[in-house]
C-alpha cells in the first residue's frame, strides 16, 4: 500500500550490519540528528551477509527497506540502489581507507614498512577482488590473480625493496568484504617478498588495541576521518598512520532506486 507511511510499511527499521562498524554509530547519530529515533525507528544490528540477504529478497519482492550503505562494495554493482542524501553530514563526505602501522615497525622491519607506505590502489581495483571472493574464491587466490594480473602497480609497491627471508609479520583486519580484499592483497605481496605474514580477523577495537600493543604490526582497515573516528582518537599516539590506501569510499544509508520519493534521510520522516 503505497499511501502507507514508509516507516510502518517496514517496521520503522534501517537493516544495519555488526554492532562494531562504525557505520552503525554514524547510523545511530543519524537517526537521532534527523528526529527518526523519536519517531520510533530503529537500527537493526546485523551482518553484512545477513543485511545483504535482506537487502536481496526485498528487491526481488520491490518491496522498499533501509540499509547501511558503503562504497567500495559488491552492493551496490550488484542491486540498484542509491545513497540518501545526508544534509547534516552525520556520515561525513568522501571516505578514506588508512594504513596504520605498529610504532617502530619502521626502525625493526623497513621493507615492510615502505612496502605498506606504498600500498595504495583504486575503489575500481578493490572491487575487483571483491568481486571474486564474493563469487566464492578463496580470498588468498584472489589476491594472488589480481596480483598476477597488476604487475606494474604492485610492482610500484615494491620497487627496489630488499626481499626478506622468513621474517615474520602480523597483520590484523575486521572480516568486512573490503578488508578481505585489502589485507588478503597487501600480505600476499609482502609474502612474495619474502614475509611470512599472518593475517587475524578480529574486531574493530581489538584491531585498534593490537597495533598499540604491538601484538600486530599493521591493518589497512581504518575508514576515516568519521568512521573508525572514535578508535582513531582513542588510540591518538600508539599508532602511525601511514595515510590512505584508498580514496573516495562512502558510508551511508542506502535504499532501492525505485524508491523514487526517498531521496534524503530526512525523507524518511515522511
Ligand atoms: N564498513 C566497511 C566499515 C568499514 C568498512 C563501512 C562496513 C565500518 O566500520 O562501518
Amino acid at each position: 500500500n503505497s499511501k502507507e507511511k514508509l516507516g510502518s510499511q517496514i517496521n520503522y527499521t534501517v537493516t544495519g550490519i555488526d554492532a562494531g562498524a562504525g557505520i552503525m554509530s554514524s547510523a545511530q547519530k543519524a537517526l537521532k540528528a534527523y528526529g527518526l529515533e523519536d519517531k520510533n525507528w530503529q537500527l537493526q544490528t546485523s551482518s553484512t551477509a545477513a543485511m545483504t540477504s535482506t537487502l536481496d529478497k526485498a528487491i526481488k519482492d520491490k518491496r522498499p527497506i533501509v540499509i547501511t550503505g558503503w562504497q567500495p562494495h559488491w552492493m551496490f554493482t550488484k542491486y540498484p540502489i542509491k545513497f540518501l542524501k545526508d544534509p547534516k553530514n552525520v556520515f561525513g563526505k568522501a571516505e578514506s581507507i588508512h594504513t596504520i602501522v605498529r610504532k617502530g615497525l619502521k626502525s625493526d622491519d623497513p621493507e615492510a614498512y615502505t612496502i605498506l607506505d606504498r600500498f595504495h590502489w583504486k575503489p575500481a581495483q578493490m572491487s575487483e577482488v571483491m568481486l571474486k571472493v564474493n563469487n566464492g574464491m578463496d580470498p588468498n587466490k584472489a589476491a594472488k590473480e589480481w596480483i598476477k594480473d597488476n604487475p606494474d602497480l604492485v610492482g610500484e609497491w615494491t620497487k627496489g625493496v630488499k626481499k626478506v627471508h622468513g621474517k615474520s609479520l602480523k597483520m590484523t583486519y575486521v572480516a568486512w568484504d573490503s578488508e578481505i580484499a585489502s589485507t588478503n592483497v597487501i600480505a600476499q605481496v609482502l609474502r612474495d617478498q619474502g614475509y611470512k605474514v599472518t593475517i587475524q580477523a578480529m574486531e574493530q577495537q581489538p584491531t585498534w588495541a593490537a597495533i598499540a600493543t604491538k601484538a600486530a604490526d599493521a591493518q589497512v582497515s581504518a575508514w576515516l576521518p568519521k568512521t573508525a573516528g572514535l578508535y582513531y582518537k582513542d588510540y591518538k599516539g600508539r599508532f602511525e598512520d601511514l595515510g590512505p590506501s584508498l580514496e573516495g569510499a562512502k558510508v551511508g544509508l542506502a535504499v532501492p532506486k525505485y524508491m523514487k520519493n526517498i531521496n534524503s534521510i530526512e525523507d524518511l520522516k515522511n
